[in-house]
């Protein structure tokens, strides 16, 4: 089977999120578990190639591309990769992803004027690219998010297209552009109605993309549920509950051989779930390199994550001037809103023996903080799966987590962490406050270590449930 994976990004060469650590894992398991042939389409964005040949990986050359995407006529290459046993088709266009910046703008939340185009473009590569790649005509064309969105819309008015699935990482990005990028991207209007890529008179290239597919998966069941009411439907509600015959939640996985604290090069000291002692070696380590005092009864609480509504960090804020109170120190590592990242930085300086934090997006520091931290907080509004509780208890540290989504879904209270039930400092406070109990009471924090230590993340199960909805799809 033949299956190519189309993606704005992919760890660890173009990161801004989990969506990359999946389109980088899972195709990796299909590939290697379950013998598919697998292939991965993503922009070649600046400074991707010096990445590759970091890591010691050639980029052979794969054909030029002529695409036409409505109006535009675009001249680019397809690149050609092999990573383990997945090929991937790096798109070259230097007019479209050859800037400075992040991936989608220039910086922080802002957008390129042209992120239409770019990822319109990206669709029509991945399906001029795929037999290329792949050596043959592709079964499945498996589409990530709203930028892989006119992949899916493209492949669904081919003659005989493949199976299509579309997977929502988080429904409240949804690619919204004004109906003008219609004709200028060769959209069929017969597509612009409720049932399909019209969104409130503007388009949805998620919502177009949803309609084109056979299935859709999102990236946990209970998130699967959760997207069909209004309070997480993001107005997308009604159609996925009338217009998705097929949607599915499959739980994400992680790399289990890049994330192991085993081997981790990051790591000060390794540990593994049948010996840990050196977990504490780990721990005073982080500590000091952020100069907080460490008792050993004062438990060092972790908190990875974009500084958005979205992963509640501002309730981790609020609670920053009681840590003394309660018992525990604090290392806080993300970057996003601006107003957050300052207020962080405020009470890093004002509560300096309490709180730490780095500014940024740092895969080393993040590892550090996943194997030193006892506790790790996800206080999350809403969250499709979460990758931070996986990494957590992968490395040990106990996850106090929103009872949502795949949090609620991967994360057992009293067993391998803690939940809450609703997004609020009262809720969140009363959370910290038992796990500080629980570190305190040695003999049941070591089982529950033992137990988040123990849990499989790892990508086999949920592979082959996707490999299973492929079969179920094919004509
Ligand atoms: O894990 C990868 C990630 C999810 O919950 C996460 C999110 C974005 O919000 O699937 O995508």
């Amino acid at each position: 089977m033949r299956v190519v994976h189309v993606a704005s990004e992919v760890a660890p060469f173009a990161q801004s999120g989990g969506l990359a650590d999946v389109v980088s894992g899972l195709p990796a398991a299909q590939a290697e578990t379950h013998g598919l042939e697998v292939g991965v389409i993503v922009p070649l964005y600046r400074g991707v190639a010096s990445r590759l040949a970091d890591a010691g990986v050639v980029l052979d050359p794969g054909g030029p591309l002529a695409l036409q995407v409505g109006v535009h006529s675009i001249k680019a290459s397809l690149r050609i990769a092999r990573v383990g046993r997945v090929r991937y088709g790096f798109v070259d266009c230097a007019a479209l992803y050859d800037r400075p910046g992040n991936l989608y703008g220039p910086g922080g939340a802002g957008e390129w004027h042209d992120n239409h185009v770019r990822f319109g473009a990206l669709g029509a590569a991945a399906l001029a690219g795929a037999p290329a790649l792949l050596g043959g005509s592709l079964d499945v064309l498996h589409c990530h998010d709203w930028q892989a969105g006119p992949a899916a819309i493209y492949a669904r008015l081919a003659t005989k297209p493949p199976a299509i699935v579309a997977t929502i990482h988080n429904l409240a990005y949804r690619g919204i552009f004004p109906k003008t990028v219609m004709d200028e991207l060769g959209l069929p209007w017969s597509t612009f109605n409720q049932h399909g890529i019209e969104f409130y008179d503007q388009v949805s290239f998620l919502k177009g993309a949803l309609a084109a597919a056979d299935a859709v998966t999102t990236v946990s069941p209970s998130y699967a549920q959760e997207i069909l009411t209004p309070q997480y439907g993001e107005a997308l509600d009604g159609f996925l509950r009338w217009d998705v015959k097929r949607l599915l939640g499959i739980v994400n996985g992680i790399d289990t051989r890049s994330w192991d604290p085993k081997t981790d090069p990051a790591l000060p000291a390794s540990f593994s779930r049948d010996d840990f002692a050196n977990r504490a070696t780990c721990r005073s380590a982080l500590a000091q390199e952020h100069g907080l005092p460490l008792g050993d009864d004062e438990p060092l609480i972790g908190a990875i994550a974009r500084m958005t509504g979205q992963k509640g960090l501002d309730l981790v804020a609020e609670l920053a001037p009681e840590l003394e109170k309660i018992g525990a120190r604090m290392v806080v590592l993300g970057a996003g809103e601006h107003e957050l990242e300052t207020r962080f930085t405020y009470l890093a300086e004002k509560f300096s023996q309490h709180v730490a934090v780095r500014i940024g997006f740092d895969v080393s520091l993040a590892r550090r903080i996943y194997g030193g931290s006892d506790l790790f907080v996800m206080p999350s509004r809403f969250e499709p799966c979460g990758l931070g509780q996986l990494y957590a208890m992968r490395y040990g540290s106990i996850p106090i987590v929103h009872a949502v989504g795949g949090l609620r879904d991967t994360v057992t209270d009293g067993s391998t962490g803690i939940q809450f039930h609703a997004p609020t400092v009262p809720a969140l406070r009363a959370a910290i406050v038992r796990a500080v109990a629980l570190f305190r009471d040695r003999a049941r924090f070591t089982k529950l270590r033992r137990a988040a230590l123990s849990r499989d993340s790892s990508w086999l199960a949920s592979a082959l449930e996707y490999v299973q909805l492929y079969r179920s799809l094919r004509v």
